[in-house]
């Protein structure tokens, strides 16, 4: 090619280009909503400018637990079994607190074999982002009805669901969590911003999102399909991520009520209200939000829940020690010759 012609790669705060940040090719259906987090996951954190190295993504089992596949090759990855990613998520949290962990898990995997397992690691408040790609049917295993399937919803192969879902926003927030979000595959841009402020949370980020399965659960009058989600999505506000606070030059956001609210680290999410005057640090709020959202079918998108101040991950109260466990030396890890005489003289 002429030098002159030459495209500049774009390249990221630390150097890198997008394709630094890209996962094999998928093999989930043409128009999974999955394919849409995937490669929303690997925009923001080229955008965040995180070293791939520098994450760990872990799942569970399911087409979305595949998902972590397509998204980050060159960063730490393992599936592990159904319903299991947040336990595997702590224990890698403990050995390597340096790494950013971004659990997938689906509908399936969370709201029914892993239900547990989801409540502790938001109540030990686990610092991970957690994100559910949720569409309300267990699509590896060919379309059955999942916990979060709509009353009423009629499958081709399953017939009518006589069970009432739950809502994994509602399940987040009253196990604890400190940051709650619903996302839509079919708003890119929103899923995006949510995703990178999720990463920078101090602690535990629960995100669920909406990802429709064009297989076995689209047909328009689904709740989580495509065209319902389209047709009825209401965000309750706009939202921008920034760096830091010093970044907020272009407010290209349009007028209107603004709040910002700024994460430990200074950067900042920058949110416009939108119809309802509604305040993500109030708990009450989003309480009544999605038990409103639940009753009335309210498709409502965006930052539900944000506490407004920090509270201790599970690293805190257990004191550990600045460097990742993994690296420390043996001499450091082994009790001394002393320690292991007074133990055991203590057990005769
Ligand atoms: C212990 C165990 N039980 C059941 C299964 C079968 N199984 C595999 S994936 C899955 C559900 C997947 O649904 P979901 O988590 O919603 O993911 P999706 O495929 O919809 O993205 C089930 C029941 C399994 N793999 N392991
Ligand atoms: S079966 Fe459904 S969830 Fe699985 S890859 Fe296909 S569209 Fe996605
Ligand atoms: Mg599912």
């Amino acid at each position: 090619m002429d030098k002159t012609t030459e495209v500049k790669a774009e390249r990221n705060l630390i150097g890198l280009t997008p394709q630094d940040y890209k996962g094999r090719p998928t093999t989930l259906c043409p128009g999974c909503g999955h394919n849409v987090v995937s490669n929303q996951i690997q925009a923001a954190v080229y955008e965040l400018g995180i070293l791939p190295e520098k994450v760990a993504k872990l799942s569970g089992i399911g087409c979305s637990s595949k998902s972590t596949n397509y998204f980050l090759e060159r960063s730490f990855g393992f599936n592990s079994l159904h319903g299991r990613m947040p336990n595997l998520a702590t224990g890698a949290s403990f050995a390597d607190t340096t790494v950013k962990i971004i659990g997938i898990s689906g509908d399936g995997d969370t709201a029914s074999i892993g239900m547990g397992h989801f409540k502790h690691v938001i109540r030990r408040n686990v610092p991970m982002v957690y994100i559910i790609e949720n569409n309300g049917v267990y699509g590896l295993t060919k379309g059955q009805f999942s916990a979060t399937s709509d009353l009423g919803l009629e499958l081709k192969h399953q017939g009518k669901n006589m069970l009432p879902p739950l809502d994994l926003c509602m399940e987040a927030l009253i196990s604890g969590a400190t940051f709650v979000a619903r996302a839509f595959s079919g708003d890119t841009k929103q899923l995006r911003e949510l995703i990178k402020a999720a990463i920078k949370h101090d602690g535990l980020a629960i995100l669920d999102v909406i990802s429709p399965c064009v297989t076995f659960n689209n047909k328009d009058e689904a709740l989580q399909s495509y065209t319902w989600g389209r047709e009825n999505m209401a965000p309750i506000q706009d939202i921008k991520f920034y760096p830091s606070s010093a970044e907020i030059i272009d407010r290209d956001m349009p007028e209107g009520v603004m709040q910002e609210v700024e994460l430990p680290d200074g950067s900042v999410i920058m949110l416009r209200k939108i119809e309802r005057d509604y305040d993500p640090t109030n708990k009450h709020a989003a309480l009544d939000l999605l038990t409103e959202s639940y009753k009335t079918h309210y498709f409502a998108t965006g930052l539900i829940y944000i506490a407004p101040k920090s509270s201790p991950t599970v690293h805190d109260l257990f004191d550990l020690v600045d460097e990742p466990l993994n690296r420390l030396t043996l001499d450091r890890i082994r009790p001394s010759e002393e320690a292991l005489e007074k133990i055991n003289l203590a057990l005769h």
